[in-house]
């Protein structure tokens, strides 16, 4: 992708270690073709980089941010207090199985909401940001659609497999 393309997701990693289980949303983002900027920095190693991008993110083109950090995971909420932009919080399995993070992001103050995502929910998250791109374009929400539809197809598929197996003693 271009790189004078304007960004519509920005994804932000506390640490270059959060990197293999964000791979899952970079992968998304690249199949629904939504262009994103990813850069790691740390709320508590970094401070000042994180203000600076956070708080021009909007001005840049972004439309949501997903931040992912573990254990002490202060990135998300500190991001959601320095933008308007809404913010998707992935807890990274980093330590105690990523509760630690899960708490740190999840438990915001009143006014200043992080949506949370499951520990190294990172598909989600990008889910949920291309729903998110998806109001205001329409290729995005075509491409939504057509995944949706799919989800109901693998269910489908999955039913008639299961009307095949015979090995149940009891089911009717
Ligand atoms: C957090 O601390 C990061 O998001 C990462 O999940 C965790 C450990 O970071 P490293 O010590 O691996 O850089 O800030």
């Amino acid at each position: 992708m271009s790189s004078e393309a304007t960004p519509l997701v920005g994804i932000i990693m506390g640490s270059k270690s959060d990197m293999p289980a964000m791979e899952a949303c970079t992968e998304q983002l690249d199949a629904f073709g939504v262009p994103y900027e990813l850069v790691i920095a740390s709320a508590h190693r970094a401070p000042a980089k994180v203000h600076e991008w956070a708080s021009t993110a909007a001005d840049r083109g972004i439309k949501v941010i997903i931040a992912a950090a573990g254990m002490a995971a202060a990135l998300p909420g500190v991001i959601a207090a320095m933008t308007p932009l809404p913010v998707v919080g992935v807890p990274i399995n980093s330590s105690l199985d990523g509760t630690d993070a899960l708490l740190s992001i999840v438990q915001m103050p009143p006014g200043i909401p992080v949506a949370t995502m499951g520990i190294n929910g990172a598909m989600n998250a990008a889910i949920l940001a291309v729903k998110i791109v998806a109001l205001t374009d329409p290729e995005v929400a075509a491409r939504l659609d057509t995944y949706r539809e799919r989800l109901v197809d693998k269910i489908v598929k999955a039913n008639e497999e299961l009307a095949k197996i015979d090995t149940y003693k009891y089911k009717v």
